[in-house]
């Protein structure tokens, strides 16, 4: 800092001359602690006594100066962190704009497939499922659930039957926490869903954030997402309970094209389709071109194709084809996989934003970029 110091009084020492003339004369006033501040300052720099003629009052100025810099960057080194916190608070608050969700977005999209041991070699279908758990357990009537919250963090909710693997999931995201540390984990799981079902080519999925964390006494009770053992009117009561109908229903089945059943989560097992990590309307082909069968095992009962035996559906995707209310919606898709799209991307916006208190409007949804944009 000494030689700091020195280089800028000698900088001062030789400036022009017509700098030195134009500076005033200091008024009587300044003149005692000035004085004061000079004999203070010659006694502290030894080495300078000897200074050629020059204007007292820049040279007064100068050590002004240099005592000024001298101490901000004594404070700046002292402590860089409180300087940056303080250019904080004068920014105010950081309020996270479209490309800082684009860019956790981002983030999500370059990992989904960073391990070709798991499962299919990609984590969107367990992203996807994540975000369907959260904003399934959705009440209308009391208004309770869904995916503000993000309590299946907590022990009752994490650890209910439906969720059995889903930790996984929680896992993958945990890192995109740490980087970005603002977004909620409530808007990150829903991020990571929207990321998982664009990435895996499925529609665009325009999102709103605005859910925040909640405590454990937010839990909701087990029982509330659909059991595949079931029927026809247990999957109405389910998803009615959420506010949906039936075309509604059979759309947002239609993530079954990806992702698979395990024997060490649900218990049941294989892959619904022949790609489990593209998006298609496959699903529907699939429910009504292959003969099913009950499969011979000592599994919970599901259905095998007869053909290839290596593709499966739970009794809940077969109510699908059984019921009079819904098939007409599975042929409706099976034909047209842009109508599918467009009732799944309408049908998942809606369910990932079931009791969410935004305070943003509709028409403010943001759509992310894909990998294939
Ligand atoms: Fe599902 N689902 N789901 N599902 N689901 C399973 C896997 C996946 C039911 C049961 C199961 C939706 C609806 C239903 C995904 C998305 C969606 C598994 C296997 C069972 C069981 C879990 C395991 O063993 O790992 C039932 C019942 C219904 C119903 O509608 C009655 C909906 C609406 C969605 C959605 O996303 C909108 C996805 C993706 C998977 C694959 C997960 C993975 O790890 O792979």
């Amino acid at each position: 800092m000494a030689s700091v110091s020195r280089s800028f009084t000698r900088a001062l020492r030789t400036a022009a001359p017509s700098f030195r003339a134009a500076s005033t004369r200091s008024s009587a006033r300044f003149a005692v602690p000035q004085q004061a501040f000079r004999h203070q300052s010659r006694r502290g720099y030894s080495s300078e006594r000897n200074l050629p003629d020059g204007n007292p009052d820049v040279m007064l100025y100068g050590a002004g100066a240099l005592l000024t810099l001298a101490a901000g960057y004594g404070l700046y080194t002292m402590n860089k962190e409180w300087f940056g916190e303080a250019a904080k608070k004068l920014q105010g608050p950081f309020v996270p704009k479209f490309e800082d969700y684009q860019q956790v977005y981002n983030s999500i999209a370059a990992r989904l497939e960073e391990r070709d041991d798991y499962d299919d070699g990609s984590f969107g279908p367990v992203l996807l499922r994540l975000a369907w758990h959260c904003s399934g357990t959705y009440d209308k009537e009391t208004g309770t659930g869904g995916s503000n919250g993000a309590t299946m963090r907590f022990t009752p909710e994490g650890s209910h039957g439906a969720n059995a693997g889903l930790q996984s999931a929680r896992d993958f995201l945990d890192p995109i926490k740490e980087q970005y540390p603002w977004i909620t984990y409530s808007d990150l799981w829903i991020l990571g869903g929207v990321c998982a079902i664009q990435e895996m080519q499925g529609p665009k999925i325009p999102y709103r954030p605005g859910r925040s964390d909640r405590d454990v006494s937010f839990c909701t009770p087990d029982g509330r997402l659909p059991d595949a053992s079931k029927d026809q009117k247990h999957v109405r009561a389910i998803f009615g309970r959420m506010g949906f109908d039936d075309k509604e229903m059979v759309a947002l089945s239609g993530a079954h094209a990806l992702g698979r059943c395990h024997e060490d989560r649900s218990g049941y097992s294989g892959p619904w389709t022949f790609s489990p990590t593209t998006l298609t309307n496959d699903y529907y082909k699939l429910l009504l071109e292959e003969k099913w069968a009950w499969k011979k095992w000592t599994g919970p009962k599901q259905f095998e194709d007869v053909k290839t035996k290596t593709l499966m559906m739970l009794p809940t995707d077969m109510a699908l084809v059984q019921d009079k209310g819904f098939r007409p919606y599975v042929e409706k898709y099976a034909n047209d996989n842009e109508a599918f799209f467009k009732d799944f991307s309408d049908g998942v916006v809606r369910l990932f934003e079931l009791g969410v208190p935004f305070t943003v409007a509709e028409d403010a949804r943001w759509t992310f970029k894909s990998s294939f944009d």
